[in-house]
């Protein structure tokens, strides 16, 4: 039996090992993954991303736990952008989400390739088509935002939470166009520290401040103490009341749409890229651009228009 075919039959071992597959970049796991995409599309996505050390993973191990008790399986793509400085970041979330290691309902992966070809959007893309093939009904996505990665990242998902804590004004004065523009539900974590009320007062009269039009979904800001459990059913509530809306809303269509041309787009852009560094390679192409440059006798223009045409020569312009 081919990967693909055993991870749609719910097998966890050869989930993991097409994961790693994907890690490695091996050529087969395209095999396997195009043989699985058209059976994926059952998942849903949630995005959690917020400042480091917000408490993203003890609340994403609260919500597990919250989305088993309703009977549903939950896949997890931890994505640790931090490594380099952190190191036990990834230790860490293994740690806190320990207790659903020996549940075969709930399935971790920790994904730290930054710098892969495609980046981490596209191998945060793909870990989810497998969790989503493997029958996982939810699948948490967590991310340290907010850079660019990151809310590439985020766009994969249906719901996305914003966690913030207490005390964090102007940090969220920085930060807020980006923010307040990607989350549908806004988390004060660590809601047993002094000022949660007030962030989460500062944070709701911003979202008031942005006119959402009639008919759209308006985020709300919910308390949490994630390392206690509370407010968690409350956000579990929300989390489905965002994806009642979603998915009976016109928004659904052009998410979809707008996210299988990311997709298609991404693949070609990496696909293309890939196929002129093979075909460079070979000559050293690169290399002498790289010296002409430097003398000035030739443009990086003119050098790219060049190795394009002799890879597609009956290019029409
Ligand atoms: N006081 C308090 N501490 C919390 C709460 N939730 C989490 N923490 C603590 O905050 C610290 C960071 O928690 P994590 O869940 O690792 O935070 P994170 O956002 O995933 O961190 P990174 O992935 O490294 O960005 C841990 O020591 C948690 O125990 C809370 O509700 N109250
Ligand atoms: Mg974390």
């Amino acid at each position: 039996m081919s990967l693909a075919e055993q991870v749609l039959e719910g097998n966890i071992r050869a989930a993991a090992r097409l994961m790693r597959d994907i890690d490695d970049g091996r050529i087969q796991a395209i095999d396997e993954l195009k043989a699985l995409y058209p059976r994926t599309g059952n998942a849903y996505i949630i995005g959690i991303t917020g400042p480091p050390g917000a408490g993203k993973s003890t609340l994403v191990d609260q919500l597990t736990a919250s989305f088993r008790t309703r009977g549903k399986k939950v896949g997890i793509v931890a994505i640790d952008p931090t490594s380099p400085f952190t190191g036990g970041a990834i230790l860490g979330d293994r740690i806190r989400m320990n207790r659903h290691s020996c549940d075969e309902g709930v399935f971790i992966r920790s994904l730290a390739t930054r710098g892969a070809l495609g980046g981490l959007s596209r191998s945060t893309s793909d870990v989810a088509l497998v969790l989503d093939a493997l029958g996982m009904d939810i699948v948490i996505i967590e991310t340290v935002g907010v850079g660019q990665d990151e809310v590439d990242i985020v766009k994969e998902a249906h719901t996305t939470c914003v966690v913030m804590v207490p005390g964090l004004g102007d940090d969220i004065q920085a930060i807020k166009a980006g923010i307040l523009e990607i989350g549908d539900i806004f988390v004060v974590n660590k809601a047993d520290r002094e000022g949660a009320d007030r962030t989460a007062r500062e944070l709701s009269t911003m979202l008031e401040m942005r006119h959402a039009a009639e008919g759209n979904w308006h985020p709300k800001v919910m308390k949490t103490e994630a390392q206690r459990g509370t407010g968690i059913d409350e956000l579990t509530d929300e989390i489905l009341a965002h994806r009642d809306f979603f998915l009976s809303s016109k928004t659904m269509d052009n998410f979809l749409r707008e996210r299988n041309q990311r997709h298609f787009m991404g693949i070609l852009r990496d696909t293309l890229l890939k196929k002129a560094l093979l075909f460079m390679a070979q000559s050293g192409y690169v290399n002498r651009v790289v010296t002409s440059m430097g003398e000035h006798r030739i443009d990086p223009y003119s050098a790219v228009e060049e190795i394009v045409s002799k890879m597609m020569p009956d290019r029409v312009d």
